[in-house]
């Protein structure tokens, strides 16, 4: 049952300044951003509790991906010594015991909603404020409405008819339910094998009788090499934490990684062969696809490292056609995520596990018993949905968004988002996106991209007090410029090959738009300290009761 905001907000909370949606790494920073700044803030949130991703997503195998001591915030230097990450990449568990840490060491819970969707923002010009409505059907409004939704928040089923039928047990990673699930003795299946499926398949593999899992696309995975960290190496990061964060933001995708210097083609294939071996050995995401300028940028230096991986599966899958039905080619290495696996490739070797590939016998309907795809039935007692997300757009279409004049945002976006930066629309008076499409977020390692946004965010709430302005809105034109920019730059790569969900792809009729900014994350950060430093340039600055440009 929905909370009901009446009840838990004070009088004066309710008679707020921002509402900021969303309980996650995004929303937890922006509210005690917005606090030191004064401004009498209130958090809805759909789950019962703070973690956002990390709240939903409690599969067997879930962690992160990119390195613990990477992967937390760095506004508190306090909370950086304090908390003890224990493995190089955490489990799900521990990165929601730290939210959960954060939430109370800030004491942000006072002012966060839980159990509550907002379903409705609807843009007040008369008033200049945001009303939102939930699920509970109450109203609140503020001045500012900052979208904390997350980019892979909003998952998604596969469009195959049937599912209401099927008896069996059902489990979606992304929706994962609170009680530990076991499979021991059951005939399992997974339909998905990007990260989510990648992490869960081997998990699954050890408890089930039997494992089926259903791959439409093969993806490239890496070993993670994931380790108990050394005392140690957390005492050399913390005690140079400032330093590590600076490399953070300096660096292209917000990890800390050697630019590459050379381009592929132009070295011998035993040379790029002994570089893309310390990519893999590295365990890491980015080290591989570092190794060459050109490997995201031409097609045939692309295929040097793609032929790598595959000739790794190829040593690990002893049957050659599982070998080969596991191996991508069908887009180029990087222009879908790539994985980092815990003995993914291995687990196909074991008897109980079953490979079907689905570009050779589609899915055709869920059964009352299982899975029927083109040839076969398929007899199951569970089946597991790794089947990805409507990514970035998604949780934003889920609300009816209305700006100036009620233009909804899902009819500007018809032909694909478009915004300011990832932060903010024309038509939409202090409206902030955080990691919105359209900016790194996706590519890169999302806390420091999250801090990067929340940071400039509340900086720019901070002029407007300041100077005396009541709203901030993007011009037309600096979105039209922004959207052309994300869009040429991407173009400059070999991303729009992929039918991926960086391209909405995987979600049938979504416009086919590259959505996130490949220019990198100090690029970024830089065109949006000039924008503040230029007096907010690209937008326009409204005083209260004065008409918004158009
Ligand atoms: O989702 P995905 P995910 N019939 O979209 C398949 C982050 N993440 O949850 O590729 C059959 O990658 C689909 O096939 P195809 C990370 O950014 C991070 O795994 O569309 N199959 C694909 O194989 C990641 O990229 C971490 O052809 C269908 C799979 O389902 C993002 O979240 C962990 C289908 C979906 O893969 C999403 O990952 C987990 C259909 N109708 C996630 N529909 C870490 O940090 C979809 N599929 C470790």
């Amino acid at each position: 049952m929905a909370a009901s905001l009446e009840r838990d907000a004070t009088p004066e909370q309710q008679n707020l300044d921002a509402i900021i949606v969303g309980a996650g790494f995004a929303g937890l920073y922006q509210l005690y951003r917005l606090r030191e700044l004064g401004l009498r803030t209130r958090v809805i949130e759909a789950a019962d509790d703070v973690g956002g991703t990390w709240y939903w997503n409690r599969y067997p195998g879930a962690r992160c991906d990119v390195q613990s001591l990477s992967y937390s915030y760095s506004f508190s230097p306090e909370l950086e010594q304090e908390w003890e990450w224990t493995e190089k990449y955490a489990t799900q568990p521990e990165i929601l015991r730290y939210l959960n840490h954060v939430a109370d060491r800030f004491d942000l819970r006072r002012d966060i909603t839980f159990s509550t969707r907002v379903t409705a923002a609807h843009y007040d010009e008369h008033a200049a404020r945001w009303t939102v409505t939930t699920d509970a059907a109450d109203k609140i409004d503020a001045q500012f409405l900052i979208m904390a939704t997350g980019c892979l928040s909003a998952s998604k089923l596969p469009e195959v008819p049937g599912l209401e039928r099927y008896r069996g047990r059902t489990h979606e990673t992304a929706r994962w339910g609170q009680q530990e699930v076991r499979f021991d003795g059951l005939r399992v299946g997974v339909i998905g094998t990007g990260s989510s499926g990648i992490q869960a398949i081997p998990i699954i593999a050890e408890q089930a009788a039997e494992l089926t899992v259903f791959q439409r696309t093969p993806n490239f995975s890496m070993p993670a090499g994931n380790r108990p960290l050394t005392g140690e190496e957390v005492a050399r990061t913390k005690a140079n934490y400032r330093a590590f964060r600076a490399a953070q933001r300096n660096s292209r995708a917000g990890i800390p990684a050697e630019p590459a210097t050379e381009f592929a083609l132009a070295t011998t294939q035993e040379e790029r062969n002994a570089k893309y071996e310390a990519g893999w050995q590295k365990g890491d995401l980015v080290s591989l696809g570092g190794s060459y300028i050109d490997i995201l940028l031409d097609p045939a230096a692309n295929e040097t490292a793609a032929e790598f991986i595959r000739a790794k599966i190829r040593a690990v899958v002893t049957d050659p056609e599982v070998a080969e039905t596991l191996s991508p080619r069908t887009f180029p290495f990087g222009t879908k995520r790539p994985c980092l696996d815990t003995g993914y490739y291995e687990t196909f070797n074991r008897p109980n596990v079953h490979l079907v590939d689905l570009r050779k016998t589609p899915l055709v309907e869920f059964t009352q018993t299982g899975i029927r795809t083109s040839a076969e039935h398929y007899e199951l007692d569970a089946i597991v949905f790794a089947t990805g997300f409507d990514a970035m757009t998604g949780a934003l279409g889920a609300i009816d968004i209305k700006g100036r004049n009620g233009v909804a945002l899902s009819s500007r976006w018809s032909a694909g988002p478009r915004n300011y930066l990832g932060v903010a629309m024309a038509g939409f008076p202090n409206l902030f996106t955080i990691t919105g499409p359209l900016s790194p977020s996706v590519l890169s390692n999302m806390v420091v991209s999250i801090e990067q946004h929340v940071d400039w965010i509340t900086d720019c709430i901070a002029h407007l007090r300041r100077t005396g302005y009541h709203a901030v809105e993007a011009t037309t034109e600096a979105e039209d410029a922004w959207v052309k920019h994300v869009a040429e730059v991407g173009a400059f790569t070999l991303f729009p090959q992929a039918d991926s969900w960086y391209m909405g792809a995987n979600v049938p009729g979504k416009p086919r738009v590259f959505m996130p900014y490949v220019g990198g994350v100090p690029e970024f950060r830089q065109k949006c300290d000039e924008v503040a430093a230029n007096g907010y340039e690209g937008f326009t600055l409204i005083k209260q009761g004065e008409p918004a440009a158009v």
